[in-house]
């Protein structure tokens, strides 16, 4: 039998912080040592969610978070995990979490430079199902002088230094962005422990045939966007084709999916969700960044850049239409019709 090729040269996400810093003679390591503390709290989160159907983890916690969603018992563990991994990182300062009311300043970092925005666990609705989830976070750094106050989180994606998502699917999945540019996924190997560099360098295709939105909102939806799907689904003209729809209901997977594939992903606000429903801070701007850094657009339902958007409160929501240059392209052509 031949023999299979053994790769001895791989790139962990350890070796690629590693690396990432050393292009970066004044970076002081606090950012490597932050994303340290990040992937032990993806790790940790993505075993218990393996493990969940077998010690008891289903269901409901018998609570409710700060906009009132159910929350289940692994929504409450993996903001628990995520909240100590950024604790004991020594390196954050601030915290803004999906599961948490309000913002947790750590005062036990008093020098600490970063503030975090996350979504432990994003689509947990999906989670007894055994359907992909993930983790969705965003790294600011604050500036000079800052106080270490609430109000310092109230930033645009603009400011992100980094931002990504894991999806805990089939395998565990890590996608990571930083500012000086670069989309970078990883895949967990359960054996090693450890995320390695499986995708370098992603780039969205310009243009894919797919759309993935929750179609049950339709009703409700604003004219332009109802014509912009029935452009998707009734074409007319020389390519008469329609497009595929694809929606998992996990923001992680469906973003995951069209950064791979191609394609547009929207949750557009509408009639019953003037705002629309997914969070601006820590949902909307991280998959934003990857977006665009991908080669990608996402805007909201204002057609304005997403990640200029700045929110008023940690929770404020907005609708989003994320994916392929020309898809959303397409989307803001047809809005400037109606104007
Ligand atoms: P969650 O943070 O409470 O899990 O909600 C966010 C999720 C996204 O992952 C997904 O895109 C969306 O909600 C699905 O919503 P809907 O069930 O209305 O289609
Ligand atoms: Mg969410």
């Amino acid at each position: 039998v031949a023999q299979e090729k053994i790769n001895t040269d791989i790139v962990t996400l350890t070796r690629f912080l590693t690396e990432e810093q050393a292009k970066h003679p004044e970076a002081t390591g606090d950012f490597t040592l932050l994303c340290h503390a990040l992937q032990f709290s993806f790790k940790s989160i993505a075993y218990y969610i393996r493990r969940a159907t077998l010690i008891n983890l289903t269901g409901l916690a018998g609570s409710s978070n700060t906009t009132g969603d159910d929350q289940k018992k692994l929504d409450v563990i993996g903001n628990d995990l995520f909240v100590a991994a950024m604790r004991t990182s020594g390196k954050c300062r601030l915290l803004v979490s999906e599961e948490e009311e309000e913002c947790i300043v750590f005062n036990e970092n008093p020098t600490a430079r970063y503030a975090v925005v996350c979504d432990p666990i994003d689509g947990s609705s999906n989670l007894d199902a055994g359907v992909s989830v993930g983790t969705i976070f965003g790294i600011f750094r604050l500036p000079e002088g800052a106080k270490g106050e609430k109000e310092e989180i109230l930033l645009p994606g603009t400011e992100l230094v980094s931002s990504g998502f894991t999806m805990y699917g089939a395998s565990t999945q890590l996608v990571l962005t930083m500012k000086s540019g670069g989309v970078n996924g990883f895949t967990m190997d359960n054996a090693l422990g450890e995320f390695i560099l499986t995708h370098p360098n992603m780039q969205i295709p310009k243009s894919r045939a797919i759309y993935s939105v929750n179609e049950g909102n339709s009703l409700y939806w604003d004219e332009p966007v109802k014509e912009y799907f029935n452009t998707l689904k009734y074409p007319v003209g020389k390519s008469g084709k329609p497009y595929s729809a694809r929606y998992i209901g996990s923001m992680v997977a469906d973003a995951y999916r069209t950064l791979l594939y191609g394609g547009i992903f929207a949750y557009p606000s509408d009639k019953k969700s003037p705002k629309g429903k997914l969070r601006i801070l820590y949902e909307c701007a991280p998959m934003a960044m990857v977006f665009e850094n991908a080669g990608g657009q996402a805007v909201n339902s204002r057609m304005e850049r997403m990640l200029s958007v700045v929110p008023e409160h940690i929770h404020d929501r907005s609708g989003i239409f994320m994916g392929s240059q020309n898809e959303v392209q397409n989307v803001i052509e047809v809005h400037k019709k109606h104007r």
